[in-house]
């Protein structure tokens, strides 16, 4: 009887539909989060005019959504940012409008420039005004438009990949139905926006969803901000950082997506830090450096940058105080009890 040879059983093992364990099982138990995206950064000087040069190629009806997705350099064609989230830049020409559809993916806007664009969430507009937020939950009806005379641009932010992982998507589109019901502009911050909740009758019956809120505005948030940071210590991790909070229950704006601002004086370097939540950062206000695993990246206003999960991130505030945006998986790595931070 010939010998038995460990190829040949492992080729007979494939042709039954199983493979040893004992092969892989390092790679898959890990002592440490190993993501396959790597620290990177955008530069929206470079973005922008590929962007609009995509203006002259096809119109937002046609595109549905004109996009540039910003693609994590480690997993080319992968279309994303870190391993579970989604970034792109969409351009809205004066005039024109991306049509609604609806889907299981959550989405927030940052919006970079937008002088009379809208978004339109299950009927209710929102103008779109720089550095605002603009939620758009899963499962809501979202059209966007732009009554300016200029191009509008902003940043989106979805949880594409999270949905992929559990084969979850859902979409539809509005065809040639009605559009969604019409609701006056302003209704829900008006409800929402004021830390009161209406209490009885048709107001609080219009809790349209968890996520009643989706407009935080730059006005309000920088305010926020600047007042906190007047009033607390830095902290020598993050200086002045705030989340974004559902007003219904505190929680995060979406139910896999956390957003945060961040302010760091002027000339603050902060200590290294770890967590497993993936982020993508981007650039308000100052420039800062952000060292993401002993990589450099500049950040000045709308750049980006990626931090892959457990990157080790410290930040250097420029001769003028930093503002920067990041939103990251933390809510949804929460919630799995793989929420992790090591800091340095
Ligand atoms: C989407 O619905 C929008 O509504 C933008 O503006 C980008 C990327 C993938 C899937 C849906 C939008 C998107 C998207």
């Amino acid at each position: 009887m010939a010998a038995l040879q460990p190829d040949d059983f492992r080729g007979r093992l494939g042709q039954e539909g199983v493979s040893p364990l004992w092969d892989v099982l390092d790679a898959l138990v890990t002592p440490r989060p190993a993501p396959r995206t790597t620290p990177a950064a955008w530069r929206y000087d470079t973005l922008r005019p590929l962007l609009v040069e995509a203006g002259d190629l096809i119109t937002a009806r046609e595109a549905e959504r004109r996009v540039l997705i910003l693609q994590n350099p480690a997993i080319p064609g992968q279309h994303r940012t870190t391993d579970t989230l989604y970034t792109g830049l969409q351009l809205v020409l004066p005039g024109e409008l991306a049509p609604a559809h609806r889907h299981t993916q959550s989405a927030l806007r940052l919006v970079l420039e937008s002088e009379g664009a809208w978004t339109a969430v299950d009927g209710e507009r929102v103008e779109m005004s720089n550095f605002d937020l603009v939620l758009t939950p899963n499962w809501r009806w979202h059209e966007h438009g732009n009554d300016g005379t200029t191009p509008a641009i902003w940043l989106d932010g979805l949880d594409i990949p999270i949905v992929s992982a559990f084969a979850g998507g859902f979409a539809e589109h509005l065809g040639n139905n009605p559009p969604p019901s019409v609701v006056q502009a302003g209704d829900s911050r008006a409800r929402y926006g004021s830390a009161l909740k209406p209490v009885v009758g048709t107001t609080a019956d219009r809790a349209a969803s968890g996520y009643p809120l989706f407009h935080y505005p730059y006005v309000q948030w920088r305010q926020a901000l600047e007042d906190t940071a007047a009033a607390s210590d830095a902290d020598p991790h993050f200086g002045c950082v705030m989340e974004f909070a559902n007003p219904l229950d505190g929680a995060s704006v979406m139910g896999t997506i956390s957003a945060f601002v961040q302010l760091l004086r002027a000339g603050t370097v902060t200590r290294p830090c770890r967590q497993s939540a993936s982020a993508v950062y981007v650039g308000i206000e100052g420039h800062a450096v952000l060292r993401v695993d002993g990589k450099r990246f500049e950040i000045g206003p709308r750049d980006v940058v990626a931090v892959p999960s457990w990157g080790e991130v410290a930040i250097e505030a420029g001769a003028s105080d930093a503002v920067l945006f990041n939103y990251s998986d933390r809510v949804c790595m929460e919630k799995l009890g793989l929420w992790r931070e090591q800091r340095g």
